[in-house]
């Protein structure tokens, strides 16, 4: 894939390819832990991929360590992450705290982006996936990940919690006695550990992730946009109540928009004339 980069972030990539967007948090130092900068950043790179209709899929990935001399490819696989939650160096009273000085838990809306976009996300797991990070891969459509990947939450050892999607949705993936096991326990699950669960769709080698994640989502891109969208709102929908019917509801509206019994009632409103449904009878 020859990824071309949309555009230059700080702390994020936002690069595109063949139809797919391929967004990296960039700050391996620390396991791609984010800031409030990073997840504004990640707001900003789903709105835009949102809006470019060329896209058709979106892949969500860490970025890599660079090799250091001496290193073994054991050790260097082990320090591989896709997100390690939140930076803790900025965590502060009410939230992670930004180069304002305000505190943010601004990771909350990137997970609703990714629920409600209207393409399916991919999380590319390639390492640690743990904290604010599991969640993110959590609310994801699906997720692959490579045999280094490990899997869990940190925040009852750490001084938090996510009892929204990061709970409550995890359940509805794993089951509830899984569920609360992971919070309760805060252990790590290797990537074979979380296909057994239902948390991940697929482990492959850690050198055949990216191609893995390219096929599945050429798999998608050969199927209807519109269906996959309305699958996905119809699958939010049963979870996310009122707002979750919101979102499907829409989207039933932008489809009847684009019927000629919709078009009739606009014009016959605007040549002040009663409409005529007669030539669109319902189907049984
Ligand atoms: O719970 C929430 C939220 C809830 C509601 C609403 C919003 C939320 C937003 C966020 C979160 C959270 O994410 S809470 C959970 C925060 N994250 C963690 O507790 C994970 C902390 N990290 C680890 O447990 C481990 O680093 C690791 C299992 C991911 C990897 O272990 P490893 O390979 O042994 O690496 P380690 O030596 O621990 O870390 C390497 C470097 O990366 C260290 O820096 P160095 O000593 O080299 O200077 C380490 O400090 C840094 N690092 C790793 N994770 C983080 C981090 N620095 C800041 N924040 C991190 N999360």
């Amino acid at each position: 894939m020859e990824w071309k980069s949309i555009k230059t972030f700080r702390e994020i990539r936002l690069e595109e390819a063949e139809g797919i967007a391929r967004i990296t948090i960039n700050r391996p130092e620390v396991r791609n832990a984010f800031t409030p900068t990073t997840t504004r950043e990640l707001s900003e790179a789903f709105a835009l991929v949102r809006e470019l209709s060329r896209i058709r899929v979106v892949l969500l990935t860490g970025a890599p360590t660079p090799h250091l001399e001496g290193e073994s490819r054991e050790e260097w696989l082990r320090k591989q992450a896709f997100c390690s939650g939140g930076d803790m160096h900025v965590k502060g009273r009410g939230g992670y705290i930004d180069e304002e000085g305000t505190p943010r838990l601004s990771v909350l809306d990137v997970q609703m982006q990714i629920r409600r976009l209207p393409k399916p996300v991919v999380a590319m797991v390639n390492g640690w996936a743990i904290g604010g990070g599991h969640v993110l891969h959590v609310v994801c459509d699906l997720t692959i990940a490579a045999d280094n990947a490990h899997f869990g939450q940190t925040g009852p050892k750490v001084g938090s919690f996510d009892a929204g999607f990061g709970s409550a949705y995890l359940a509805r993936i794993v089951g509830q006695k899984k569920a609360r096991e992971i919070w309760f326990m805060c252990r790590q699950y290797t990537a074979e550990e979380a296909e057994r669960m239902g948390l991940v769709n697929k482990v492959v080698p850690y050198d055949e992730l990216e191609t893995e994640c390219v096929a599945w989502a050429r798999r998608m891109m050969e199927l209807s946009p519109l269906a996959l969208r309305m699958i996905k709102m119809g699958l939010n929908a049963e979870l996310d109540g009122q707002a979750g019917i919101q979102q499907l509801a829409g989207d039933c509206t932008a489809l009847y928009y684009m019927l000629d019994e919709a078009q009739e009632g606009g014009r016959a409103f605007l040549e002040k004339r009663r409409p005529n449904w007669e030539d669109f009878p319902l189907v049984p």
